[in-house]
């Protein structure tokens, strides 16, 4: 189970070192933007039990959930920094060391990205420019995982894999790409040890309460606790590949321990559309969806990714790594988590959906 992290016990962490609290460290020390997102919380989860010292970039004093942190001598440090700002990343990798740097941090909501556009470029496009010219500057011989994306393909038809033409679709999309240039870029201009992680989308309980899948499932369990009638959302018909995320994070650290630096695309093989997903949701709970969902036009976007899928095979044969849950089995996951959330929250707090409405 996960441990919910104090704000209080980060704040003493922040900006302390490891050896000012007598820890004897051995092994390796990993450096991970975006530690508060979903991934970057399993991420840091993994990189502990593997012994890890884990240094974290937060914005702000954060609340968020990590395995262990709560424990006695936890090898987890946070400091303060922002993609926006290059001298402090540099500064930040000149203090920590890292062995491996995990670039998570991005401004990652799509729909989002068309109202927030140069917002988008400046932190998942230009954050990554910073981030890697700091190691490039600083000189370290750490190693360098980008959260690349299947947003990348964009418009370009399924099954997608590592030599599949982009054809982006939105702002961040086209951020995430000019950041997987700037990683091989890096790699082959400064032989600096640089891959891509090209992941399709992947869900957990942890997912931001805004992204569709965590919509719905919050959605189904609140629904049938008799909380809230309907669900708003917008295009039902976009087909996903979606994983688990605590699979995922695995696979980006398996592709740092390999030999040389290469770029891999991660995902299931398998899609759904957003309805599929509903139905998924709401049966587990014994509704049906076409009860429920409502639309709102404020959740279309401009332009759409309509369907995703993952050609995974080349991490599969060099990594070992493949993914045992499917879109079925994470609509349950995630609606069970919601149910066990409702049923220990006390009555006051499970008023107000976790994504309000009108949130894109
Ligand atoms: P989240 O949105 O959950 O987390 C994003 C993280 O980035 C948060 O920790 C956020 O901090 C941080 N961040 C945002 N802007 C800045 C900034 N200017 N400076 C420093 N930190 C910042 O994302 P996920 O965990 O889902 O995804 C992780 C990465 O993987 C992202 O880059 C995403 O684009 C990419 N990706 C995700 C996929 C998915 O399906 N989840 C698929 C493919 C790629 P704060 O808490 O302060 O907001
Ligand atoms: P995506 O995820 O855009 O694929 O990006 P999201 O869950 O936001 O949307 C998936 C699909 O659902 C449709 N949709 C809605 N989406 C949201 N958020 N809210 C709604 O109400 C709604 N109704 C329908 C969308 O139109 C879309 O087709 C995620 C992010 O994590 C990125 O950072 C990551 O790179 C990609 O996955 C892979």
């Amino acid at each position: 189970m996960a441990a919910y992290h104090e704000k209080q016990a980060v704040e003493l962490r922040i900006g302390t070192s490891i050896h000012q609290h007598g820890v004897h460290v051995a092994g390796k020390k990993a450096l991970i933007t975006g530690i508060t997102g979903q991934d970057g919380s399993y991420l840091a989860e993994l990189l502990l039990e593997k012994g890890y010292e884990v240094h974290g970039i937060v914005r702000r004093t954060p609340t968020f959930h990590v395995e262990g942190v709560d424990d006695p001598g936890a090898r987890l440090l946070l400091h303060y920094g922002d993609l926006t700002d290059g001298t402090r990343l540099a500064s930040l990798l000149e203090t920590v060391q890292p062995d491996e740097v995990y670039h998570l941090a991005a401004h990652s909501h799509v729909r989002r990205s068309f109202d927030e556009p140069e917002f988008t470029g400046n932190t998942t496009g230009l954050g990554t420019t910073r981030l890697l010219e700091a190691i490039r500057s600083t000189g370290l011989p750490c190693r360098y995982y980008q959260a690349s994306s299947s947003e990348m393909f964009g418009a370009t038809p399924p099954p997608q894999h590592e030599n599949t033409p982009f054809h982006p679709r939105s702002p961040y999309g086209v951020a995430k790409v000019y950041a997987y240039w700037t990683t091989r870029n890096y790699r082959e201009a400064y032989g600096l040890y640089a891959v891509n992680g090209i992941l399709f989308n992947h869900e957990s309980p942890r997912r931001g309460p805004t992204f569709v899948t965590r919509k719905i499932a919050t959605a189904a369990a609140r629904i049938k606790a008799g909380l809230q009638d309907h669900l708003y959302l917008g295009n039902l018909d976009a087909r996903r590949d979606w994983g688990y995320a605590a699979e995922y994070v695995h696979a980006m650290w398996l592709m740092l321990q390999h030999d040389q630096p290469d770029d891999y695309v991660i995902a299931t093989g398998t899609s759904c559309s957003v309805r599929d997903f509903a139905d998924h949701c709401f049966t587990h709970v014994g509704l049906d969806y076409r009860d429920h969902i409502r639309f709102d036009e404020r959740y279309l976007r401009p332009s759409e990714v309509d369907h995703v899928v993952g050609d995974a095979s080349k991490a599969r044969r060099i990594l070992g790594w493949h993914p045992t849950i499917h879109a079925p089995e994470l609509a349950r996951l995630m609606v069970d988590a919601e149910m066990a959330a409702l049923s220990r929250a006390p009555v006051a707090s499970v008023g107000a959906p976790a994504a309000a409405p009108g949130w894109s």
